[in-house]
């Protein structure tokens, strides 16, 4: 098949699933043209069937606001018809699945049977999209949508009610590993000399407000009270500076390492004893699969898609959002028991291993395609 992906090219889980399933549908033989403003950051530079089409946005004066959707839709409609896509799929609602719609009212006469498939992955339908400014454009892209998809259970639910489509047809696809990257043994001991013999607790996310980074300190801070341990923070963005202050403030700076946004997280994750995600509502948590993989087990939020990943008391530990004494409780009831600390770990690997790798839930999205894929390509 030949699809097109549209996705945040920029560090965030949305756009590390859309590339890493775009490469192992390529590696399974498909054509894939990536369409976005920029090389998605898990891309290498070249591999065989992959394309990467840039959306350039034409500068004007008049523009306070250069319309970046119109110019995606316009680079997708040149796209299907240059390369005879079969289908477009795009990740994130906003605008992506707007500019999906868009171009195929404009393909209507060429191609009329081309497809626009959706990915709903989180913020798009729990916070941006329901924003006044957006519900309404939002709502009609996913009804517009010709197939759709939301990376767990509890976002499909959520879809339904806040957008009033209880009818929606949406197809529960998880995000996936794969084993062979996520994988403990395989890496050197890292962070060695940061650690020095101590825990390691980690956190990775893009730090906006709802991955709530200074309960994150927080939990931290009453760990390494009891068990001396350091916190690495994977990752950057708006709240950075807000858990750096937290660190400040609680004297224990010296002990929590930022290190940015890196691109392989994977062996860093294996030297990891404990992962932390305590976000107010994660629709799936993509690094918290991560960690598990490696594992890792994780101590997060009772909120959103999260329960569908991590099993509670099994591979991690669940507690209410905010509830920062609860979680550095389990942390250090974890840290404490190191038997229970192995065979979590080891169940949370297995367990990643069996509901989320990567060729079944691929192999399941090329199932979703062929029912849209029109009918008389081969
Ligand atoms: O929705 C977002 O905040 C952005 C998005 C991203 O690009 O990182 O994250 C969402 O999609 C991920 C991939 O499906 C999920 O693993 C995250 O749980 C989800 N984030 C939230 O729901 C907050």
């Amino acid at each position: 098949m030949k699809i097109g992906i549209t996705c945040y090219p920029t560090y965030g889980g949305s756009g590390a699933v859309a590339t890493e399933l775009g490469i192992a549908l390529a590696q399974r033989g498909n054509e894939i043209h990536f369409i976005t403003y920029q090389q998605p950051f898990r891309l290498p530079a070249f591999l065989p069937r992959i394309y990467f089409h840039e959306v350039d946005v034409g500068r004007y004066p008049l523009f306070e606001y250069p319309p970046y959707d119109l110019a995606l839709a316009v680079r997708m409609h040149e796209v299907v018809l240059r390369h005879d896509l079969d289908l477009l799929h795009v990740h994130y609602a906003i605008p992506h699945a707007t500019s999906a719609w868009i171009a195929r009212e404009m393909l209507e006469s060429t191609r009329p049977d081309i497809k626009v498939l959706t990915t709903l992955h989180g913020t798009d339908i729990t916070i941006v999209g329901q924003d006044p400014s957006f519900h309404a454009i939002t709502k009609f892209s996913i009804e517009k949508s010709d197939g759709l998809t939301a990376v767990s259970h509890y976002l499909k639910a959520e879809t339904q009610s806040a957008f009033g489509c209880a009818g929606c047809n949406i197809e529960v696809i998880p995000n996936f590993i794969d084993p062979e990257v996520f994988d403990r043994a395989r890496y050197e001991p890292q962070l060695r000399d940061e650690a020095r013999g101590r825990k390691v607790l980690m956190h990775i996310s893009n730090f906006r407000p709802v991955k709530r980074v200074k309960d994150v300190v927080g939990i931290f801070a009453r760990v390494t009270q009891e068990i001396p341990s350091i916190l690495v923070m994977v990752g950057d963005g708006p709240d950075r500076v807000v858990a750096e202050e937290e660190a400040r403030h609680l004297g224990i700076s010296d002990d929590v390492f930022f290190l940015g946004k890196l691109e392989a997280v994977a062996p860093l994750l294996a030297s990891a004893d404990l992962f932390l995600l305590p976000t107010n509502s994660e629709s799936f948590g993509l690094s918290a699969l991560e960690a598990l993989a490696t594992g890792v087990p994780v101590i997060g939020a009772r909120a959103g898609g999260l329960p569908e990943v991590v099993r509670d008391g099994e591979t991690g530990a669940l507690c209410e959002p905010g509830d920062v004494e609860g979680m550095a409780s389990a942390a250090l009831a974890l840290l404490k028991d190191a038997e229970r600390w192995a065979r979590m770990s080891q169940l949370a690997a297995e367990d990643a291993r069996a509901r989320f790798s990567k060729n079944e839930v691929v192999a399941r999205y090329e199932e979703f395609y062929r029912r849209y894929k029109p009918s008389a390509r081969s």
